[in-house]
């Protein structure tokens, strides 16, 4: 069965997942794009979906009996709308994070999905499938002990002036608060920021560097360092310290290179390429998971848990108290 897919959003991230779903994975098809300006969707399809509808408005391209599943790649903002209404049609909808951009929205896909009754929401939190990531997972959870400390660093070489403090959180954060409650098997109860001196490449409204100090129900003790102007390049950094030894997320494979009295091998700089065989097996999960009408991978409920961490996280940054993070049970059937 080919899955018949359309896609809102057809800026950064919907284009790539064009790309892959109609040229490197097998199993769908990208049968419609949206987008908010229409010359961008015709832009993607004339480039890599050619038998592509296009649609003015997301909500008729969910509606579309020729389309089987909807990967929703807008605007946070647009995010809550679109899930709701796949949900609505019964079709299974990967949605890139955050699921919605504030936590009662995120919670009222959950309880949408619980009152469908089936799975259908996957969250795009694509470090859960990265090789690095799965393989660190093996050593955490057998080779060190019990985790009792993570020092990670999210850094990009730098970002535009649309870019405010909070996003720190909600656009780059989300990845560790998703990414490390899966590794440590874990939750969060608690947050802090704190702010370093700041980087003279940070515009006005950015803070940057920022420190976020997270405590779990196990009491793991993590901190995070977000310095989105670093400028020398996207680095992903990720240690464990347990009872017995130490992990490191390992560094993307790069060639070792001797030359002119140096020892030297390159830094990735574009976010998209450090991760991109995860996004490859993250659709390729959604794609296998909506031939039989459902759902994989990160839930509804992995979505409306990092909502409320990175509400926490951004009263933190206002506030500069340390604060608490408490979360409903989890529905039996997201166990
Ligand atoms: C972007 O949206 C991402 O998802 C990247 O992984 C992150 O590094 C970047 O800061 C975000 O803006």
């Amino acid at each position: 069965m080919t899955v018949r897919i359309g896609v809102i959003g057809t800026g950064m991230i919907g284009r790539d997942h064009t790309r892959r779903i109609n040229q490197v994975l097998s199993g769908a098809e990208v049968v419609a794009l949206s987008d908010y300006s229409p010359d961008a969707a015709r832009a993607v399809q004339a480039d890599l979906a050619p038998g592509a509808k296009l649609h003015d408005r997301g909500e008729d391209l969910i509606a579309s009996a020729d389309v089987d599943a909807v990967l929703v790649c807008s605007t946070g903002a647009t995010h809550e709308a679109y899930v709701l209404a796949a949900i609505a049609a019964g079709k299974p909808v990967f949605c890139e994070k955050p699921l919605a951009t504030t936590a009662e929205a995120a919670l009222r896909i959950v309880e949408a999905e619980a009152a469908h009754g089936r799975r259908l929401v996957q969250v795009g939190f694509m470090r859960r499938y990265d090789a690095g990531y799965r393989m660190l997972k093996q050593v955490v959870d057998r080779q060190i002990g019990t985790p009792l400390m993570v020092h990670a660093a999210h850094r990009n070489q730098s970002v535009p002036e649309s870019y405010l403090t909070p996003m720190a959180i909600h656009d780059t954060l989300i990845h560790e608060i998703d990414v490390l409650r899966w590794l440590l098997d874990d939750d969060y109860v608690s947050a802090q920021v704190v702010f370093p001196r700041k980087s003279r490449h940070a515009h006005a409204r950015l803070a940057d560097p920022q420190i976020v100090l997270l405590e779990t129900k196990k009491g793991v003790r993590i901190d995070v360092e977000v310095f989105v102007n670093c400028q020398y390049g996207y680095d992903i950094q990720c240690q464990v310290v347990g009872e017995e030894g130490l992990a490191n997320l390992p560094e993307p494979m790069t060639i070792a290179m001797r030359r002119e009295a140096r020892l030297q091998s390159d830094i990735l700089v574009d976010w998209k390429q450090r991760f991109i065989d995860s996004y490859d097996v993250e659709l390729a999960d959604f794609i296998q998971a909506a031939a039989r009408g459902t759902a994989a991978g990160p839930t509804a409920w992995d979505g409306y848990v990092a909502a409320i961490t990175s509400d926490a996280c951004v009263e933190a940054q206002e506030s500069g108290r340390i604060v608490p993070i408490s979360l409903p049970a989890r529905p039996a059937h997201y166990d």
